[in-house]
């Protein structure tokens, strides 16, 4: 049954009216509303054991002993991995996303706090984590790198001391822009403005954990691995690269997932560890983290030092932007991006503005916390390029006494100026940024709230309105330019039309909450008018689905979208030459409606989707080179990436006696270009908002001087409620994609990347201070307006 919703807006004009039934409920809510949901921890196999981790306890200490006699002999214990276990199968240590090597289990030093140092089977969980505690570890602890800006220090301790000849903890130097431009700018501009910040670590803290069932099969020396994983196809090469297990042999499933949110691209200890134990034990071996695992351990966010440099003429016309950045990336390098981009995307750094020089210098140190990077809806770290050009835009129309939203007005791209090659290397597909920031301050009503601020000033009440636009840069390959470990970033799509008219899509990304069963089926019923219903999406499982990098960096929609809608047209293509042998007409002399193919001049003759589908695994006679049956396979590698684009504005409350900050409006006019769902758009935007809110007001993995994670529960790292967040106020506007087949670009990171700056420019034009650091908590709040921490 379709159930489209009341208010979808099939009145629109047609480049706004969205694809393949618009608001359709989600395909996959039933199971997951009733509790039906499959979920790693769900998986139950006949005789499986349990693993857990012993973890360290010090940030930086040299291993002298490790026994584990007493864990051994405990009755339900069947086996004890230790990196000397390890070594001996050459797995001890494993390479990361960014070809840095990461122990699995430590052997010479820990180089975090919470670093995997033992993994103990047992006949179930509790026994394991029992056992963990019998294991007698003799540490040497030593001094630890925690502030990144001391990690380049003459006397800084090494950390990556088991890499030969490393003497520093530098990680790698990395630039983009033209340095020479961007000085001549600078030179002769009117004003420049200068802003250290920080956008610090945050964790993206899905609601499940990360954790995996590995059995392995003793006869046929096939491994299947369920996982919580967004990229299960990358996952099998890694493991066969790693394990040295043939691929054919190896069968990776990422069954429901609870939230990836990038914290489920990389390959962790435990997943490792549980292979071996299965191996070791001939058994299933089933490994869960728990929560503060979870935030101690894996994959944290940001945690980069920016500062940037703004330079314009008097009359704020923006002529160039610069930033130099170091970036914390932990005890192993282990941060997901393309391999030529060791920042990620960050050179997207000069944003949404019209400007004619830039320059950006990126250096990577190595510190005594937990490893991974990138993750929490980042698009590859263009949350912190936006953050830097955001805030410094806010800091300029500050040193001008400019308003920030003319500002940014008199600066944007304007619409003929598309496609954009910017001053960094990026080709902006299309934009009309303009519009999309007056319709936002349409919404919000822009010039009433400057006028109520006023007022509210006079009465001792500080009120803020914060703006920021931003351009994201999501749909990574093309293949050439774009690779995880050398694998290229092209994903494959199948398509079979069943003899009934049922179709099953193949895909090789991994919804992890997004929503692709509804919307893969959607963009297959606008191509082929087979109603959503009627399409089954396939994904997460290897032995089923065709290889591609999977699901980050929003690629899922401008790589694997545009897959699904070429297959489906290669399908269609084929149900042309079969209607031709049906109706006995040339295909030349038939036309398309969704649905059917007719007779061009007699619509009346025609065979629908579903009768091809019958007679393409018939009887019929098929026309010479048509093989029979009704199916496609592509490949598709983008011709460039999709930049989505938004206007968000913010309106805060700030108590004066405590600093605590009220969000009272957000508004957000996003543009993805062709909107499939746009429910499921509008979902991804406000949970994205959230994060926003979230990452601004209260979220740091904060560390004492020792090391020791401050952050390790949520009692500690908080995520926002409805409480903390306001009704938010959507709007959009339409700007298809030129090179992608149906115009649509990415939205699942849009709204984390775009809104943070939201929240901290509307908090900094609430109490008149030029910069202060997230998370801003009432204590950091007030002493900024106090003078303290972060004033100007
Ligand atoms: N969509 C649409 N029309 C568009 C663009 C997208 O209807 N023009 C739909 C898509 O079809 C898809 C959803 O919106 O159902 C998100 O699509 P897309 O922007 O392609 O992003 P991905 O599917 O690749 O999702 C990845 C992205 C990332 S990288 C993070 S991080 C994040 C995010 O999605 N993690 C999430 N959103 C999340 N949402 C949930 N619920 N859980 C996560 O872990
Ligand atoms: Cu950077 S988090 Mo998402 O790209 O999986």
């Amino acid at each position: 049954h379709v159930d489209v919703e009341e208010s979808a807006p099939t009145a629109a004009p047609p480049e706004e009216r969205p694809i393949g039934y618009g608001r359709l409920k989600r395909k996959e809510d039933p199971r997951f509303v009733r509790g039906k949901g499959n979920y790693v921890d769900d998986v139950l196999l006949p005789g499986m054991l349990h693993g857990a981790v012993l973890r360290s306890p010090f940030a930086h200490a040299r291993i002298v002993s490790i026994d584990t006699s007493a864990a051994e002999a405990h009755p339900k214990v069947k086996a004890v991995i230790t990196g000397k276990t390890l070594e001996g199968l050459g797995l001890a240590w494993m390479p990361t996303l960014s070809m840095d090597t990461q122990a699995v289990l430590a052997t010479d030093k820990v180089r975090f706090q919470g670093q995997e140092v033992a993994f103990v089977v047992a006949e179930d969980h509790y026994a394991a984590r029992d056992a963990v505690e019998l294991i007698d570890i003799e540490y040497e602890p030593l001094p630890a790198v925690i502030d990144a800006r001391r990690a380049m220090d003459a006397d800084a301790p090494v950390i990556r001391d088991d890499k030969e000849g490393r003497t520093d903890n530098h990680i790698f130097d990395w630039e983009a822009g033209d340095p020479e431009a961007a000085n001549a700018v600078f030179e002769r501009a009117d004003v420049v403005v200068r802003q250290e910040m920080l956008y610090p670590r945050v964790h993206p803290a899905p609601l499940e954990t990360c954790g995996c069932v590995a059995s392995m099969d003793p006869v046929e020396g096939k491994l299947t691995l369920w996982e919580t994983c967004q990229a299960p196809h990358a996952h099998r090469t890694l493991v066969a690269m790693v394990a040295g297990i043939p691929e054919q042999k190896i069968r990776i499933v990422a069954p429901d997932i609870g939230g990836g949110f990038g914290n489920k691209v990389g390959i962790y200890p435990g997943y490792v560890c549980a292979v071996v134990g299965s191996i070791v034990t001939g058994k299933p071996v089933k490994w869960m983290e728990d929560r503060s695992e979870n935030l101690m351990s894996t994959s944290f966010a940001r945690d980069y030092h920016m500062t940037g440099e703004i330079a314009a003429t008097r009359d704020g016309k923006i002529l160039g932007i610069r930033a130099d950045v170091l970036a914390d990336h932990g005890a192993f390098n282990g941060t997901a991006q393309p391999t030529k981009y060791p920042a990620g995307f960050f050179h997207i750094f000069t944003g949404s503005y019209d400007i004619e020089a830039a320059h950006c210098k990126v250096t990577g140190v190595y510190t005594n916390k937990a490893p991974g990077g990138v993750a929490y809806a980042c698009s590859f770290r263009v949350t912190e390029a936006v953050y830097l050009v955001e805030r410094m835009v806010d800091c300029l129309a500050n040193e001008l006494g400019r308003d920030p939203a003319e500002l940014r007005m008199q600066n944007l791209l304007r619409p003929e100026q598309f496609p954009y090659e910017n001053k960094t290397g990026w080709t902006y597909d299309s934009g009309d940024y303009p519009t999309t920031l007056r319709k936002a301050m349409d919404i919000a009503g822009y010039e009433q709230l400057r006028e109520e601020q006023r007022r509210r000033r006079a009465e001792g009440k500080p009120m803020g309105i914060g703006v920021s636009f931003f351009t994201e840069v999501v749909g990574a390959g093309a293949r050439k330019h774009f690779d995880i470990l050398g694998l290229g970033m092209a994903d494959g799509c199948e398509l079979r039309v069943h003899p009934t008219g049922k179709a099953v899509v193949r895909l090789s990304v991994q919804t992890q909450g997004q929503g692709h069963e509804t919307t893969f089926a959607q963009i297959v019923a606008e191509e082929l008018g087979i109603p959503p219903e009627d399409i089954q999406v396939v994904h997460g499982d290897t032995d089923q689905t065709p290889f591609g990098l999977g699901t980050y960096g929003s690629r899922s929609t401008p790589v694997s979208g545009a897959a699904a809608a070429v297959v489906a047209r290669k399908v269609r293509d084929k149900a042309r030459l079969i209607a031709g042998a049906m109706l006995e007409v040339s295909p030349d002399d038939l036309d398309w409606e969704k649905g059917r193919w007719f007779v061009r001049g007699d619509p009346s003759a025609g065979k629908s989707i579903q009768e091809i589908a019958l007679a393409a695994h018939g009887t019929l006679e098929l026309p010479e080179g048509v093989e029979g049956h009704l199916e496609a396979t592509t490949v598709y590698n983008p011709p460039n990436l999709t930049f989505p684009y938004g206007a968000y504005i913010c309106v805060v409350d700030v108590d004066p006696g405590t600093g605590v900050v009220k969000v009272r409006r957000f508004i957000a006019v996003d543009d993805c270009g062709t909107r499939i769902n746009p429910m499921i758009i509008e979902g991804q935007v406000h949970g994205g908002l959230a994060d926003g809110v979230g990452m601004a007001l209260m979220q740091l993995i904060g560390f004492d001087e020792d090391g020791n994670c401050l952050s390790g529960s949520f009692m500690d790292y908080l995520l926002p409620t409805a409480l903390e967040v306001p009704d938010w106020e959507l709007g959009y506007t339409v700007t298809p994609s030129p090179h992608h087949p149906i115009g649509a670009k990415g939205i699942g990171e849009s709204a984390t990347v775009g809104s943070p700056p939201a929240v901290v420019n509307a908090v900094m034009d609430a109490i008149g201070v030029r910069h202060a650091d997230m998370p801003l908590t009432p204590s950091r709040v007030w002493h900024a307006m106090h003078g303290g921490v972060g004033a100007p």
